[in-house]
């Protein structure tokens, strides 16, 4: 029987605002253990890792440019990447933020080999040290992953870059002066929110498959804020004009067809700022279309 194994980082270290670290109490809440076990995975909960709460941390006096929190930020991703790595091949690693800083940690974990990521987001989180305009890490994994920015955060892991042209971006449309420069300089496909008004869900999806039909293993890393924050206001830092509900489930029904993806994030569900829990109810439904629910 296949088996999804999931893993809780209850951590908002990387965000500019309290609220993430209860995203995956919330995404527990919503049923996520139910909608998984109803595509027939056995379903192995690991927990959460221990996070330090951010009232414990002297404040990160550090200049303006400083990264605030990255040693606990830092120690906190190894230790998820040091746990998914240990894990039989074969298991689907479901991974519950906190903010996007975790996928350092994340896709460090499920990393082997040639790996396609499918970073699924409003952001870029392209930034560096030196561009990025707030000093929160959540803006800057995608950039760690590919070998730019804090050494400290590139190195999580083992560090090992990801291949430029096995990444996709899906969903952007809030990218900083300095990580736009960067972003095109290094080469990964951007699908902004122009181009899937442009060519619509299906044409997109089809073109990211056939991007990443030559890895053998491929991340899904969805940030909540993806989503129009009138579909799913419990996030972060939303921003106008994303995904509709179906054009979300018609691209996570898309990949799920495919059958390419091996292991998924969910991250910056922010039950403080949501109505009732209905983020993390759609990021669930989200989930269970990922992972193979059909509407026939
Ligand atoms: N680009 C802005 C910054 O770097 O501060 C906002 C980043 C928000 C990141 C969220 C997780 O997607
Ligand atoms: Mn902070
Ligand atoms: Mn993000
Ligand atoms: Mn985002």
């Amino acid at each position: 029987m296949k088996q999804a194994v999931i893993v809780g980082v209850p951590m908002d270290l990387g965000a500019g605002r309290r609220g993430v670290d209860m995203g995956p109490s919330a995404i527990r809440y919503a049923r996520l253990h139910e909608a998984i076990r109803a595509l027939d995975y056995a379903v192995l909960d690991r927990g959460d890792l221990e996070v330090p709460v951010v009232e414990t941390l002297k404040k990160n006096g550090g200049a303006p440019g400083g990264l605030h929190h990255l040693e606990p930020i830092r120690s906190t991703c190894e230790a998820l990447a040091r746990e998914l790595s240990a894990l039989d091949d074969a298991a689907l690693p479901v991974v519950l933020g906190g903010d996007h800083s975790i996928s350092m940690g994340s896709v460090r974990g499920v990393q082997r080999g040639r790996t396609g990521l499918i970073w699924i987001d409003a952001h870029a989180d392209f930034n560096t040290p030196e561009t990025s305009p707030s000093g929160n890490i959540h803006g800057m994994p995608l950039a760690a992953l590919l070998g730019y920015g804090d050494e400290r955060l590139v190195r999580i892991g083992g560090g090992e870059p990801l291949e430029p042209q096995d990444v996709v971006l899906v969903g952007v449309r809030s990218v900083d002066p300095g990580e736009r420069e960067l972003l095109q300089r290094a080469g990964v496909t951007v699908y902004t929110m122009k181009e899937i008004d442009r060519m619509g869900v299906p044409t997109v999806a089809a073109n990211v498959v056939a991007q990443l039909e030559r890895v053998e293993r491929v991340h899904v890393s969805f940030d909540a804020d993806v989503l129009d924050p009138t579909v799913a206001p419990g996030v972060g830092t939303p921003v106008p004009g994303g995904l509709t509900y179906r054009e979300a489930h018609l691209l996570m029904e898309l990949l799920s067809d495919a059958g390419i993806v091996t292991s998924l994030d969910l991250v910056e569900v922010n039950p403080i700022l949501d109505e009732r829990n209905r983020t993390a109810e759609i990021v669930v439904e989200l989930a269970a279309s990922l992972l193979g629910k059909k509407i026939l």
